[in-house]
């Protein structure tokens, strides 16, 4: 594979692996911002990042179960109307390097940067859609039904030199409240080539695994998509399966990401003086569930203090209240007093009152993914 054109990146990514190219960003420089600025937004790719140089040639093939097939171009997309969704892409193996620690887990080793947050503009998918003629449908519960593969231009050495594909049920793509989007925006400047550009997938809410970038083509299929990163890679199996044991069809593809907290303003370890600390940090939970609480300790999680909780500037956050970015993340902060070396715990509640759990042993899964066990650091105070 061609690694010999990719586009220049932001010096302070810390680089996990440099072909493929995946990259975080300090996580000092992660919570500083509601929006997470594009240079320092996560980077996970799986082959070379490819090249759309004729931009006017470009299109989307829509295809499979449908009456009339149809090449999208960038005019078709543009022409619907475009909204601006504020959402949160998070890596399934954001933190896997943590959990790691307990047992060895396969995959590209992150730290807690795995993750950021930006306004996504661009076409809905149930837009799209009903322009070939597939209704758009309010009522998400419906299952058993056909699903929407999206398939990308780059090659990966996991599909044996084949394109990045995945699915969503299409109950999911036809429902113009899940804001499933074909973003062509990013921080409402075009897409870079890093995130996807000319066109990306985004389905807020869900694993970024399932936002392909650089769109080649949408297939709507009567079962979900058979590649590997639906069937042999991001599913969450328990402590007891290893590589000896393992049977992939025995789970079903991970979607949406379960709650998560992580501080932010504090390495593990970290050295302080004594006195007042501010420990900051995000807090999101998938499926447009939003934070009820970020519960933060100074004594390894014997005991609590509810921390603040905000998005954008000037509205209060409440929990998925209309005024609230439901697919976001929320900052949290709090300044206490920090008198002696101590491990300082972050966990947050959802909307649905489901709460981190708290050790990384029990969800410790061969695969190295949904790390969302109490963030912890360590802080050592010296006079
Ligand atoms: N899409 C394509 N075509 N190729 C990829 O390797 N990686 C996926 C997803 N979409 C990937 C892809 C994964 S695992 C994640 S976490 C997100 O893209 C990362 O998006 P980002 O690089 O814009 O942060
Ligand atoms: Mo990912």
């Amino acid at each position: 594979s061609d690694y010999s054109q990719e586009p220049p990146r932001h010096p302070s990514l810390q680089i996990n692996s440099k072909v493929p190219f995946n990259a975080e960003p300090p996580r000092s420089a992660l919570a500083s911002s509601y929006v997470t600025p594009v240079d320092l937004f996560y980077k996970r790719n799986h082959g070379p990042i490819p090249l759309v140089d004729d931009i006017d040639r470009y299109c989307v093939d829509i295809c499979g179960l449908i009456r009339t097939p149809k090449k999208l171009y960038m005019r078709d997309v543009r022409m619907l109307p475009k909204y601006n969704v504020t959402a949160t892409l998070q890596c399934a193996g954001n933190r896997r390097t943590a959990m790691s620690k307990t047992r060895k887990v396969r995959g590209v080793g992150w730290d807690v940067s795995a993750i950021g947050n930006a306004v996504w503009g661009g076409a809905k998918l149930a837009d799209v859609l009903e322009l070939i003629g597939i209704p758009k449908l309010t009522c998400s519960t419906q299952s058993g039904g056909k699903h929407v593969e999206f398939v990308s231009i780059d090659k990966c050495k996991e599909e044996n030199g084949g394109p990045y594909k995945a699915s969503i049920p299409l109950s999911q793509a036809t429902n113009p409240e899940a804001d499933v989007l074909l973003a062509y925006e990013m921080n409402e400047e075009p897409l870079n080539r890093d995130h996807g550009y000319p066109l990306r997938v985004i389905v807020p809410g869900v694993i970024g695994a399932r936002s392909v970038k650089w769109l080649d083509s949408i297939n709507i299929i009567a079962e979900e998509c058979q590649g590997f990163f639906m069937q042999k890679d991001y599913k969450m199996f328990p402590p007891s399966v290893d590589w000896d044991n393992i049977n992939w069809s025995t789970r079903r593809p991970q979607m949406d990401f379960p709650v998560q907290s992580v501080i932010c303003s504090l390495e593990d370890v970290q050295s302080i003086k004594p006195g007042k600390v501010t420990i900051s940090g995000y807090a999101v939970s998938g499926g447009g569930r939003g934070i009820e609480r970020v519960d933060i300790s100074i004594d390894g999680g014997k005991t609590w203090l509810e921390a603040s909780r905000s998005q954008k500037t000037g509205a209060p956050y409440i929990a998925d209240h209309v005024s609230s970015d439901k697919w976001a993340w929320v900052l949290f902060e709090v300044t206490v007093d920090i008198p002696y070396s101590t491990e300082i715990v972050a966990k947050a509640v959802d909307s649905a009152a489901n709460v981190q759990p708290e050790n990384v042993q029990d969800i410790w899964n061969l695969r190295g993914i949904l790390n969302t066990s109490w963030h912890r650091v360590q802080v050592r105070v010296g006079h």
